[in-house]
C-alpha cells in the first residue's frame, strides 16, 4: 500500500454529513448546482458509452465517478483562465460550454479535435500522457510574460505522473513561478496498473520536492475539491508560484470501451468504491438538509434526458468516419510502407470508407 502522509481534505462524508471547516459556507444553491452539473455530465458520459457500443464512436473513455474532481475544480476558475485537459475531462468540458458534438467528433474519428480551444479557453484533449503538462507550463509562462493575471489549470492522471514530461513540467514551472495549477485525478488505475505499482511516494508529496504548493483532497467530495482549488488559485494568483492538487477518486468504468477491467480488478473493489459515489454524496447532503424537493430531482432528470437526446442527435449529425483520411495525416509525403498499409486496410473495409 502506498502511504498517504496527510489525510485527504474532506468537507462532506460519503453519507452526506458535513465535516471540517469550509472557506465558504456550504449553501443549498451551490449544492443543487453541483448536483445538476454532475448528473448532466454523467448522462452525457452514459450516452456516449451507448453510442460507442452501437458503433457510432470508435472509442470512448468514461468520466464515470470522477465528476466531483472535475466540477469542483473547473468551477473555481474564472473565464479568462485556460485549461489543458487530458482525455476524460468531459464534465469540465461541458462546464466550459463545449457541445456534445464537439466533444464526440474526435472519438468518432472525424476530427483531431472538435472545438476551437481559444473559444472555450479549453485546449484539445491530449492522449500523449503528461505532454499537456509541458504545454500548460509553457502557456503559463507566456501569460506571465504578457503580465496577464490568468491562471492555467492542467489535468493529468496518476499514471501520467510517472512520465518524464510530468517531472520536467513541475520543475520548470516551479523555477519560473509559472501561474499553473496541476490537478491530478488519482483514480487508482492506469489502465491495468494500480497506483501501488506506479509509485512509492504519493504525488502530492513528490510535488513538494519540486517546490510546488500541494494538497491532497477527497476527489469524490465536490465541495472539498472546490475549496482546495480556490486555495491553490489564491496562492498562484498572489505570484507565489505553481501548485499541485492530488484528488483521490476512482475510475468506476474500464480504462476505455476497449478495456475489460474484470481481467485485473475484483468485483469487491468496485463495490467498495460504489459507496463513495460523488453524486450520491451530494444527493444525501440535499436530503439531510431538506434543500431539494421532488420537483427539483425530476427537473434534473428531465434535463439529463434532454442532454442525452441532444448527444445522440449531434453525434449522428457528424460525418461518417473515412478510413482513407487517417492515412493522409501520418506523413507529409506518404511512402511505400504507408501506401501498402492503406491499400490493405481499405481492401479489408474495416471502417466504412464513404
Ligand atoms: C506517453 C504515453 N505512454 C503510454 C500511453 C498509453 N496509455 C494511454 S492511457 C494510459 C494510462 C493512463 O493512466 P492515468 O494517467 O492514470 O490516467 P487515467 O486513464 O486513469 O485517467 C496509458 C499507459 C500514452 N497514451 N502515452
Ligand atoms: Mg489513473
Amino acid at each position: 500500500m502506498t502511504e498517504t502522509f496527510t489525510p485527504p481534505f474532506q468537507l462532506i462524508a460519503p453519507d452526506g454529513t458535513t465535516r471540517g471547516k469550509p472557506e465558504h459556507p456550504i449553501d443549498p444553491d451551490t449544492a443543487r448546482t453541483y448536483y445538476r452539473s454532475m448528473t448532466l455530465a454523467r448522462a452525457f458520459d452514459d450516452e456516449a458509452t451507448f453510442l460507442q457500443r452501437r458503433g457510432e464512436l470508435g472509442l470512448w473513455l468514461r468520466s464515470l465517478g470522477q465528476e466531483a474532481a472535475q466540477i469542483g475544480s473547473i468551477t473555481a476558475l474564472q473565464d479568462r483562465d485556460y485549461v489543458f485537459p487530458s482525455y476524460r475531462e468531459h464534465a469540465a468540458a461541458l462546464h466550459r460550454g463545449l457541445s456534445p458534438g464537439e466533444i464526440l467528433a474526435q472519438w468518432r474519428g472525424v476530427s483531431h479535435s472538435g472545438w476551437n480551444p481559444a473559444e472555450h479557453g479549453f485546449h484539445i484533449y491530449t492522449l500523449v500522457l503528461a505532454a499537456q503538462l509541458l504545454h500548460a507550463t509553457g502557456y503559463a509562462m507566456g501569460i506571465q510574460r504578457d503580465r496577464d493575471d490568468g491562471v492555467v489549470l492542467a489535468y493529468f492522471g496518476d499514471g501520467a505522473s510517472s512520465e518524464g514530461d510530468a517531472g520536467e513540467a513541475f520543475n520548470i514551472a516551479a523555477v519560473n513561478a509559472a501561474p499553473v495549477l496541476f490537478l491530478c485525478q488519482n483514480n487508482a488505475w492506469a489502465i491495468s496498473t494500480p497506483t501501488h505499482k506506479q509509485f512509492a511516494s504519493p504525488i502530492h508529496v513528490r510535488a513538494k520536492a519540486y517546490g510546488l504548493w500541494s494538497a491532497v483532497v477527497d476527489g469524490n467530495d465536490v465541495f472539498a475539491v472546490r475549496d482546495v482549488t480556490e486555495r491553490a488559485l489564491d496562492h498562484i494568483r498572489s505570484g507565489a508560484g505553481p501548485a499541485l492538487i492530488e484528488a483521490l477518486t476512482y475510475r468506476r468504468a474500464g480504462h476505455s470501451t476497449a478495456d475489460d477491467p474484470t481481467r485485473y480488478r475484483s468485483d469487491a473493489e468496485l463495490a467498495d468504491h460504489a459507496a463513495t459515489d460523488p453524486i450520491a454524496r451530494v444527493a444525501a447532503l440535499l436530503a439531510q438538509h431538506d434543500w431539494a424537493d421532488d420537483a427539483f430531482f425530476k427537473d434534473v432528470e428531465r434535463d439529463a434526458r434532454a442532454l442525452a437526446s441532444r448527444t445522440r442527435s449531434e453525434c449522428l449529425a457528424l460525418p461518417e468516419p473515412r478510413l482513407e483520411t487517417y492515412f493522409g495525416h501520418v506523413l507529409a509525403d506518404g511512402g511505400a510502407v504507408l501506401d501498402n498499409e492503406r491499400t490493405a486496410a481499405l481492401a479489408r473495409h474495416l471502417v466504412p470508407t464513404s
